[in-house]
């Protein structure tokens, strides 16, 4: 271990003045205006206003670059899987032997307008890069520290050239910063392996200098910033109140400026949106991953790599393909939701080929097909079966683009349920228009026989009015399994629309049987579907309602170590098989009569957990249950799984079901905690729907078995 005078003369030798002296702070809070202004509540017409250019731009770049870029992935020769930017982390990196990059770091090919020119090619209309990922390392020469681009060979303010090419491009700049700092002395708490003495890190005076340096940032020399996208909020000393205090601060600096929500603590993981309103950010941010359905009448933006990896990693090749990146652009605007697609530069400086040649397609996609992807709503049908689509509201009416991917066999697509009078249909980059006609409550637009793009032909089809669309027919319940039987239903259609159905396979017509409330008692497959007198409107829902055998009363087989027990091991688990790997036999576990399905008092943190009883059912048929646990759980009744909420994760709960007989039945929990807040949680709810948790009374007790 170093000592702290070996690591100051370290340090000295790399030129990190702010480190770790008492100096540092005094220049860091100097810059710091006292008091952030408390904003007026906005209206609901400023907020629009305010977020007017991001909703209508739906495509940006992201750009991961930082000292990050020169290992590269590998580390003492030795490949990091995973880890491009994070590899100070992933391959536990002291402070001390991360420092020296810094006089490595002489990007010579680096060419802001080349950059920006990649980006707008390729139809993006903004860039989020990274001011300051969580190596802490700046791309702009600031005041407050020489862990930056200035104390590099190359010297050049990067922040301040990309600053000026997107200017002229017409591009917006924004910037990610990182609240999570690996490197300053100041940022808390120290990863586990840095021998930087933590004693005097003062956790308030790293606030300051990160509201500092974001002071330089929208200070004006950098443009007028689009977007601060922060990250790196999830780590204990970040709290809710200095999100608020830092949004306030920033808004303080630029009125109008666009905050995602990763700036507070209410992030629900990498679905990225916040569990309530309470917490502040404008909008969501769901990483790595599109939400099924989107989000109705809220902001979001899923960001993304082309590969595995942010920052740039010389091993990572897993790129995804042109149809992939194409039918996201296509997926997420259909949704509502913006798309925030990552390019990680090498340390030359340049955006690797894989990227470019990427972007480049997409390009061409959108130059053809941007009219469906910029300042438009999400889609209005429920679902489509051969695409997506988007909404534009137009003079005298509604411009829908239909993005077909699937391209009909018979070049004749489906509009499913659209009601409205058409004035128009015209593929996209087509000469001509397209032939369509009304069928009832379908319009069948004819097309060319093969399709012009087959990663998605984007076709608009314009309307009088806004959309009126009857979807597809719900059937209830949505859980297609029954014990005994079940009453079929469907959700309420609109006025005049009548739902017909067959059990039979065959397809509904006029004189097919209504489908009111009808009780299946065998498994059935229905086919339902709407009609406006007598013709059919939308597609054909089917679905198969299967009945399930119940499990049999678990005791007349096995009496032997039912009591209801409890063991508790301590361990960093990854996943429930580690964990039962280390848990003793059942027959050693501890009785304990209150059993109680939630996590202990002690340990508070690397452990594991497994509950063991005989589960009293009070009546047969299908049973949910609910289990809600950060990190990993798992479910199982009469030793088949029935709720998986395994893995390291953050709060979740997920459900599931198991067809029971009345009686008793084997019920095992098995749940481990790395770090986290929220415990365990187990419901369970009988054919009333009601939930309920899971109690002692519900198990069999010993002297009870005795009887
Ligand atoms: O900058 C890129 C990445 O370096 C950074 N975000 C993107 C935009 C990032 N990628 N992965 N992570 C951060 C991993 C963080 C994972 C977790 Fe968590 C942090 C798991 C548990 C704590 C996310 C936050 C899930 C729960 C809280």
């Amino acid at each position: 271990m170093l000592t702290l005078a070996s690591y100051v003369s370290t340090l000295a030798l790399f030129g990190w003045t702010t480190l770790p002296t008492p100096a540092a702070p005094a220049t860091t809070v100097a810059v710091v205006d006292p008091a952030p202004i408390s904003l007026l509540p906005e209206t609901e017409e400023e907020r629009n206003e305010r977020m007017r250019w991001w909703r209508e731009s739906r495509f940006g770049m992201f750009i991961h670059w930082g000292l990050y870029a020169i290992p590269a992935g590998e580390w003492n020769g030795k490949n990091v899987s995973g880890a491009g930017e994070w590899i100070i982390n992933t391959a536990q990196i002291k402070t001390a032997d991360y420092q020296p990059l810094i006089k490595q770091f002489n990007p010579v090919k680096f060419d802001a307008k080349r950059w920006v020119e990649i980006a707008k090619n390729a139809g993006m209309r903004y860039i989020v890069i990274t001011s300051k990922h969580h190596e802490g390392f700046g791309l702009w020469d600031s005041a407050l520290t020489e862990w930056d681009i200035a104390s590099t060979p190359f010297k050049r303010d990067v922040l301040k050239e990309l600053a000026d090419a997107c200017q002229a491009e017409g591009i917006r700049l924004c910037f990610y910063h990182s609240i999570m700092d690996w490197t300053h002395p100041d940022y808390l708490p120290r990863r586990s392996w840095d021998p930087r003495p933590d004693v005097k890190a003062d956790f308030g005076r790293y606030r300051e200098f990160m509201k500092g340096q974001l002071k330089e940032l929208l200070s004006g020399t950098y443009g007028d910033i689009g977007v601060l996208w922060f990250d790196g909020e999830w780590e204990s000393t970040w709290t809710h109140e200095f999100g608020v205090e830092l949004d306030d601060y920033v808004r303080s600096l630029k009125k109008d400026i666009i905050i995602n929500n990763r700036v507070d603590v209410g992030r629900d993981g990498m679905v990225g949106f916040s569990k309530e309103p309470k917490f502040r950010g404008d909008f969501g941010t769901p990483e790595q991953q599109i939400p099924a359905t989107g989000a109705p009448g809220m902001d979001w933006e899923t960001c993304m790599t082309m590969n595995d990896t942010w920052g740039f990693h010389k091993n990572d090749h897993n790129w995804k393909s042109n149809e992939t990146l194409i039918r996201m652009v296509s997926d997420i605007a259909s949704k509502g939701g913006n798309f925030l697609l990552n390019v990680g530069p090498t340390a030359e400086g340049e955006i690797p080929p894989q990227s470019v040649e990427r972007l480049a397609a997409i390009g061409a996609w959108m130059k053809t097909n941007g009219e469906a992807i910029y300042a438009t709503d999400a889609s209005p049908f429920a679902s489509l079966t051969w695409g997506r689509a988007t909404a534009k509201r137009v003079a005298g009416g509604t411009k829908i683009f239909l993005h077909v991917w699937e391209w009909p066999k018979d070049g004749k697509l489906v509009v499913p349920g659209l009601l409205n009078t058409v004035k128009s249909a015209q593929v996209l980059g087509a000469s001509e228009a397209a032939a369509f006609e009304s069928h009832g409550g379908n319009v069948v637009v004819t097309l060319p026989a093969s399709a012009p793009d087959a990663i998605a032909t984007v076709v608009a089809l314009e309307i009088e009015g806004s959309p009126n669309i009857i979807g597809p027919v719900r059937l209830k319940p949505a859980r297609e399994v029954f014990v005994n039987a079940v009453q079929l239903g469907a959700e309420p259609m609109p006025q005049g629309i009548v739902v017909r159905f067959t059990t039979d396979g065959s397809e509904p017509t006029k004189d097919s049987k209504e489908l009111t409330a009808v009780a299946l008692r065998n498994t059935t497959t229905v086919n339902a579907r709407a009609f406006l007198g007598d013709e059919p409107v939308g597609e054909t829902t089917v679905r198969t309602y299967e009945r399930l055998t119940p499990w049999s009363n678990f005791l007349e087989r096995q009496a032997e170590n039912t009591m209801p027990r409890r063991a508790i091991v301590e361990g960093e688990f990854n996943s429930v098989a580690e964990l039962r790997a280390k848990l003793p036999d059942t027959a050693e576990w501890p009785i304990d009569r209150k059993i109680a399905f939630e996590t202990p008092k002690s340990p508070k943190d690397n452990f594991g957990i497994g509950f063991r009883g005989l589960l009293r059912v009070p009546y047969e048929g299908l049973w949910s249950f609910r289990l809600g646990s950060d990190d990993g759980s798992t479910l199982l009744i009469d030793r088949k799984i029935v709720v998986d909420n395994d893995g390291l994760h953050s709060y979740r709960e997920l459900e599931g079901y198991a067809p029971l007989t009345r009686g008793l039945h084997l019920i095992e929990v098995f749940m481990f905690e790395r770090t986290g807040q929220e415990g365990l949680k187990l419901q369970w709810s009988g054919s009333n729907g009601q939930w309920a948790p899971v109690l002692p009374g519900d198990l069999l007790q010993l002297s009870e078995s005795k009887r």
